[in-house]
């Protein structure tokens, strides 16, 4: 069975990803190689590329819409009313409302992402600026009835994270205990098995991706792995049970296991995974059956075990940090203690091979490091997550927490969130949700870096749009740097 690294041996389609490629009718799929080169229905490159882009970012939204409406039903509450109006800033709410992407504000958002699908086939939309307006649409549905949403109704149900000390990397695996490993990102499953597995002296319960994160923050359980190194977990071969929930679990799980004895268990019944046992999870009572029973594999499963010791590292890091943390910030600024704050976040995609983490350093010194999801994984185990400088928030969708400290912090000045140094900087996107988040922030009127390009071509009208024509709407811009140094350059100067 080939692993990651392997995998990756095999390059990413060239025409994929500069967006040359367009699939979305049974004439095609029609490769745009020339610069005049169109479709066959006539599309030409900038169509074709920003078509690609809203469905990417309707296909994020729906992943983080998607996990606010599953702890609604977990939790058997209603949709809140008019949640985007309670939450943004009134002059964006006027300013969206002008430009049309205002989103419906009641369930109808689900509808929204399906008019991006229909708005993105075969003979509909063909204006590129429209159409990526409309992804600036599908960010502010993502940011407010994703991002916020999940992030609000995680803290009621379980609590708000609390600052404190963790650990995390490889090493947290115990030989000494009975390991369950919890994966994905809606974590009302790994929350009860949390809970559970208290009640045994012998189980070490440890996260992974965005549910992980979510543990650390919020209980200080420790977090094993980022998306790369899932695989990694089981290959320790101390991993009695991986269960897992939605989002960013890679099928190759499934054959890894087979190569050890970790059983491979899935919760989440729009994730299933062949090879895999369903245990379905709809509400806290089948959670609590479910943890109970996976408590219980776990145990008879450790008789399985091969191998009998194991070490690795593990780093101790700081976490827990919320948006309360806005008024330090805010005086810091104040006082000039720091010269603005870059928020650090997404994925970890491993294409990306250049060194973002000194150039991270370098900038703590002058500015606050606010950091969320598989970079702060990765800037923990740098050793950079120290609480003073750089600051843990969480899972991905806690990077509602961001946007609610950049909001406070613009409130109190009495300023537009446009107005203050805040950038984003995602510098290994993998996941579409990490676009969409991309797409929230640009709403916001906060520049965006991507450090990878997200199926763009270099000096195209869509890049073009994204980087000059959005800052006359929103005075923010997506831009594309993927030198570390001079992304250095241009945040200094
Ligand atoms: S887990 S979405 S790879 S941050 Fe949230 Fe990591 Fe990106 Fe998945």
């Amino acid at each position: 069975m080939k692993r990651l690294n392997e995998r990756l041996e095999k390059r990413p389609c060239q025409i994929g990803l500069e967006s040359r490629c367009c699939k979305n009718c049974l004439m095609g799929p029609c490769i745009l190689i020339n610069k005049d080169d169109v479709g066959a229905c006539g599309a030409n490159a900038d169509v074709v590329s920003a078509r690609n882009i809203v469905r990417f970012t309707a296909a994020g939204a729906s992943n983080h819409t998607g996990h606010a409406e599953h702890i609604l039903q977990f939790t058997k509450k209603k949709f809140p009313e008019k949640y985007i109006d309670k939450k943004a800033p009134k002059y964006l709410l006027k300013l969206w409302k002008q430009l049309g992407i205002l989103p419906s504000v009641k369930h109808e958002h689900f509808k929204e992402i399906s008019e991006a699908f229909h708005a993105t086939s075969f003979g509909v939309n063909a204006d590129y600026q429209d159409l990526l307006k409309t992804a600036v649409k599908l960010g502010i549905i993502d940011g407010y009835l994703g991002l916020y949403l999940a992030t609000e109704l995680e803290d009621k149900l379980y609590g708000k994270p609390k600052v404190r000390e963790g650990v995390l990397d490889l090493g947290v695996i115990r030989d000494d205990k009975i390991n369950i490993a919890v994966h994905g990102h809606e974590p009302m499953f790994a929350e009860e098995i949390v809970k559970e597995a208290k009640k045994h002296k012998n189980i070490n319960v440890v996260g992974v991706c965005c549910t992980g994160a979510s543990l650390l923050a919020k209980h200080g359980v420790p977090l094993a792995a980022n998306v790369i190194l899932q695989e990694n977990v089981i290959a320790t071969g101390m991993v009695e049970i991986m269960a897992v929930d939605a989002q960013c679990v890679m099928p190759s799980l499934v054959d890894i296991c087979e190569c050890y004895h970790t059983r491979l268990i899935t919760t989440n019944s729009i994730a299933k995974i062949s090879g895999a046992t369903h245990m379905p999870v709809t509400d806290r009572e089948s959670a609590n059956i479910v943890a109970k029973k996976i408590i219980k594999l776990a145990i008879e499963n450790r008789k399985k075990r091969k191998r009998t010791s194991f070490s690795a590292k593990k780093e101790k890091v700081i976490v827990g940090f919320d948006e309360r943390i806005a008024d330090s910030l805010h005086k810091q600024l104040k006082e000039k203690k720091i010269k603005g704050i870059i928020a650090v976040i997404g994925c970890r995609n491993p294409r990306v091979t250049e060194d973002w983490i000194s150039v991270y350093r370098k900038l703590s010194k002058d500015y606050a490091i606010l950091t969320t999801g598989c970079m702060a994984f990765e800037l923990g185990k740098a050793g950079m997550l120290d609480g003073r400088r750089v600051f843990h928030v969480g899972s991905c969708i806690n990077n509602a927490r961001i946007a609610e400290i950049f909001k406070r912090i613009a409130d109190k000045e009495k300023k537009e969130i446009t107005d203050l140094p805040f950038i984003i900087s995602a510098p290994a996107p993998l996941s579409e949700k990490c676009v969409a988040i991309g797409f929230f922030f640009a709403a916001l009127g906060t520049d965006v870096h991507f450090g990878y390009p997200m199926m763009i071509k270099t000096n195209s009208n869509v890049e073009n749009f994204l980087a000059n024509v959005l800052k006359k709407h929103f005075k923010s811009r997506i831009f594309f740097e993927r030198d570390p140094k001079l992304f250095y350059k241009k945040i200094v100067e």
